[in-house]
């Protein structure tokens, strides 16, 4: 959910804090600490969220950093910020954007907007290889948990347009999902007149396939869909495996002021896609061309997705830790809905449709729902813990319910300051959830800190679900804009702090000062640069005005954290360089002068020693 058009949920969802407030107060403001079981409540938070000095957090939280277009990693139970990654944007503390390959991985955009990180599975369970997350604008991500650092981006990929529904992952990440949440005539630079929205404008839903064993992105399958909004995914797991599901809003077909328009109908669609069939679909050769990819059309292959009613546009859907049943959130109703997998597959197959909607069957509601439970105002998702609880964030309440799967029972309801989007519980949509934890995700962070003007941070808070009732810790500020996140067990990471020497292949790597210089072919220019400690070698680089440079820097420690700079100021450099790693950086030489080179990242006594100076002599 966006910040903007929910004013009106804000007044409904400010009264019903209030109530939810003086019910269950989780914890006390510091100045109206008094009597003795405040205090000792706060006492128990304090000591259940303080990680000692030196002391490690149990578990690394992979917060989405929404149009910022990075990932914060968090650690938790203490919620301290212990880095960022960077995906789709420059990020000058790191060097990221501005070294050959990363800027060639962004290409020429320097934002993406970023909701959803999923964490790689084996047999639904995360095991810690990588992290990949979505941006609207087509794109996926694939991050390294070995380096923390990102590898791939795909994409923008022709078709999908608004990628929101991305990038949840299928259980032995086979695949990561992505669909359009804003259909539009395909392929891409196609015109047809808004009027034309309900015929000409087209949704996509997709596979990106992942290689098992270098996590390498590629096109998988897609499918054409009707013009609705795709808006989340989630893998089906276990029972489940070998489908995904997609909400959908707008099964109006309406265009202009969708706040009214596409909110017409009592219950939108939840799409359930056989990926095992649109894989084999795609492998037998069918579907057509559309935009340089084989696309399949459900009128031409049926049998690859049916259409499951859900009230009211549904936002998140959510699929339980056995795969048996599916969590729809309509998030304009007060209650979010359960379907049953296996009466899914029966209507299915018994053709227990109500109708179809361009060639896309619909199943019948009442065949294939469990139960509608009251969790409370605004459901926007579901995580789950283990014994069976699942846990729904309520936008509209701004507070997150508990409840019981089976007999779907309300047991609790914990209030969040201020409207949650989406909740985080440890490891909590994978098929063994660990409970313990859960974070709130809210969009507002309402005066809970010192004021630091209008632009004020988000808030994440983390609560306690390790017994019946929910406790709220802690209160943490994040970076805008945050989404999804996930939390996984900590010692299932085992991140490298140098890069071994023997594994560093790049073919301008120098590991002796001996080999540094410059070598010239007309007027390229390629530099082999060492770094170590305290010297940049070459001290000075000569070259021609006109002339196309190749800077390789490699920095030959192999000692943890001695990370070295390389910042030439007018030309706008600024690269890092890893312990092990060697980066290139290109640049022509357009100015004459004399340009002073230096390490950025402090590295020793004699860090402000490691400087020098890049002389470009001017033409004529
Ligand atoms: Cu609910 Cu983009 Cu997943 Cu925001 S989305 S909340
Ligand atoms: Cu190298 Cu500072």
């Amino acid at each position: 959910m966006k910040r903007k058009g929910i004013v009106l949920w804000s007044v409904v969802g400010a009264m019903a804090v209030g109530l939810l407030a003086g019910r269950c107060a989780p914890s006390v403001p510091k100045a109206a600490k008094k009597g003795a079981a405040a205090v000792s409540d706060v006492a128990v938070a304090a000591q259940k969220t303080y990680v000692a000095p030196g002391d490690l957090d149990e578990y690394y939280l992979f917060s989405s950093g929404g149009h910022s277009g990075q990932v914060y990693v968090y650690g938790v139970p203490s919620m301290r910020h212990l880095s960022t990654i960077p995906v789709y944007t420059p990020y000058p503390a790191t060097g990221y954007g501005f070294d050959d390959d990363t800027k060639a991985m962004l290409g020429n955009l320097t934002w993406g907007d970023a909701h959803h990180p999923a964490l790689s599975e084996t047999a639904g369970d995360y095991d810690g290889r990588w992290l990949f997350i979505n941006d609207m604008n087509g794109r996926i991500a694939r991050i390294d948990l070995r380096d923390f650092k990102t590898k791939q981006i795909l994409g923008p990929i022709p078709n999908v347009s608004g990628n929101h529904a991305s990038s949840f992952v299928t259980p032995n990440t086979e695949y990561a999902v992505m669909g359009s949440r804003f259909s539009i005539p395909i392929p891409k630079g196609t015109v047809a007149p808004i009027e034309k929205y309900a015929t000409d404008y087209k949704g996509v839903v997709a596979g990106i396939k992942i290689d098992p064993k270098s996590g390498e992105m590629s096109l998988g399958w897609q499918i054409l869909m009707p013009p609705f909004d795709y808006d989340l995914g989630d893998a089906g797991k276990k029972v489940s495996d070998g489908w995904v599901f997609f909400t959908s809003y707008n099964t109006e077909r309406a265009t202009g002021k969708l706040e009214v328009t596409a909110s017409q109908r009592d219950r939108d669609y939840i799409a359930a896609v056989d990926w095992k069939a649109a894989e084999k679909a795609v492998a037998e050769g069918k579907g057509d061309m559309i935009g340089g990819v084989k696309v399949l059309d459900p009128k031409k292959v049926p049998g690859i997705v049916y259409f499951m009613p859900c009230g009211k546009s549904p936002h998140g859907v959510d699929v339980a830790p056995d795969g048996k049943w599916i969590v729809g959130s309509g998030k304009l109703q007060g209650v979010t809905t359960v379907f049953n997998f296996e009466k899914i597959q029966t209507a299915i197959r018994n053709k227990d449709f109500t109708g179809e909607e361009d060639g896309i069957p619909v199943l019948k509601y009442e065949s294939i729902k469990d139960a509608e439970v009251p969790v409370g105002l605004g459901p926007l998702h579901t995580q789950f813990g283990p014994d069976g609880y699942a846990y729904t964030s309520l936008f509209v309440d701004s507070a997150i319910a508990k409840w019981k799967l089976g007999t779907w029972e309300v047991v609790d309801k914990v209030p969040m300051s201020y409207s949650i989007g989406h909740l985080c519980a440890a490891e909590g949509d994978t098929v063994s959830p660990d409970g313990k934890y859960l974070v709130g995700l809210n969009k507002l962070s309402h005066g809970r800190h010192l004021s630091v003007g209008p632009s004020q941070p988000e808030s994440s808070q983390l609560v306690d679900i390790s017994e019946e009732k929910m406790k709220l810790l802690y209160d943490a500020f994040t970076e805008p804009e945050p989404h999804y996140a996930q939390m996984i067990k900590a010692d299932k990471l085992h991140p490298i702090e140098v890069y071994a020497k023997e594994e560093n292949k790049h073919p301008l790597a120098v590991w002796d000062v001996k080999d540094a210089g410059m070598t010239r072919q007309g007027n390229k220019v390629t530099v082999k640069v060492v770094e170590v400690r305290s010297t940049i070698t070459p001290t000075s680089i000569e070259v021609n005005e006109g002339d196309e440079v190749t800077v390789a820097i490699t920095n030959i420690e192999q000692t943890t954290d001695e990370l070295h700079g390389f910042g030439l100021l007018d030309y706008n450099v600024n690269v890092v360089v890893d312990p092990g790693e060697t980066k290139t950086f290109t640049f022509k030489a357009t100015k004459g002068g004399v340009f002073p080179y230096y390490c950025t990242n402090f590295c020793s006594a004699l860090h402000q020693e490691m400087q020098g100076y890049l002389i470009v002599k001017k033409k004529g």
